[in-house]
């Protein structure tokens, strides 16, 4: 028998699962994650950890999953607009997007371009169990133009020691990720 601990993830987004893929596989960890393509209803709390806990909780109360699983919420933030978007990155990046980030750092300059992101992981190990938060965050600029083809999401505009996250590979951005760091503690949790 097996002795590979799986571990069902879910989300919606496709390039969330490629990045944890290969970073499992990166890590010759004995854990499989399988993929459950399935979009929570978004709600509306101040902080991704709070996003991240009441997602999971939502699930295991109202779908039924045998199997442990975990669930990210990511946020951009940027400090010269006080945290936005932060909790409402998908909803603002769904609506203004990354012009409209640009729009309104027009005229930031230096550390004022400052931002971070941030993920928090919740896992749910059983149907009674109170969801455990990892999270991981790296901090970075908001560069003046969107850079680079790779990614997804906020990375042609995520700038972390003069490279955007669109302009590396899958592998680079994994070295030094919101969402790897996030996910490492996690990995070291259950493995
Ligand atoms: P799920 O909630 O189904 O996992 P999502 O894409 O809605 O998928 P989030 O709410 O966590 O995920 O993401 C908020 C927004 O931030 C969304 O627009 C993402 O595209 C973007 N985002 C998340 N992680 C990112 C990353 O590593 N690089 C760039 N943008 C990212």
């Amino acid at each position: 028998m097996s002795s590979r601990k799986k571990v069902l993830f879910i989300t919606s987004n496709a390039h969330k699962v490629q990045e944890i893929q290969e970073l499992v596989a990166a890590e010759s960890r004995a854990i499989t994650i399988e993929h459950l393509d399935y979009n929570c209803p978004e709600l509306q709390l101040d902080t991704v950890e709070e996003v991240a806990r009441e997602s999971a909780t939502y699930i295991r109360d109202r779908i039924a999953i045998k199997q442990p699983f975990f669930l990210e919420d990511s946020g951009l933030h940027i400090p010269a607009l006080n945290g936005f978007p932060g909790p409402f990155s998908a909803f603002v990046f769904r609506t203004i997007g990354n012009e409209g980030i640009l729009r309104l750092m027009a005229g930031q300059t230096g550390e004022d371009r400052t931002a971070t992101f941030k993920t928090a992981v919740a896992y749910c190990e059983s149907r009674t169990a109170t969801p455990l938060l990892f999270v991981g965050t790296v901090k970075g600029r908001i560069a003046e133009t969107a850079r680079g083809t790779n990614g997804f999401g906020y990375d042609p505009l995520f700038e972390f020691r003069g490279k955007t996250f669109a302009e590396m590979s899958r592998e680079e951005k994994n070295k030094r990720s919101h969402r790897s760091r996030a996910f490492m503690k996690f990995l070291t949790h259950i493995t």
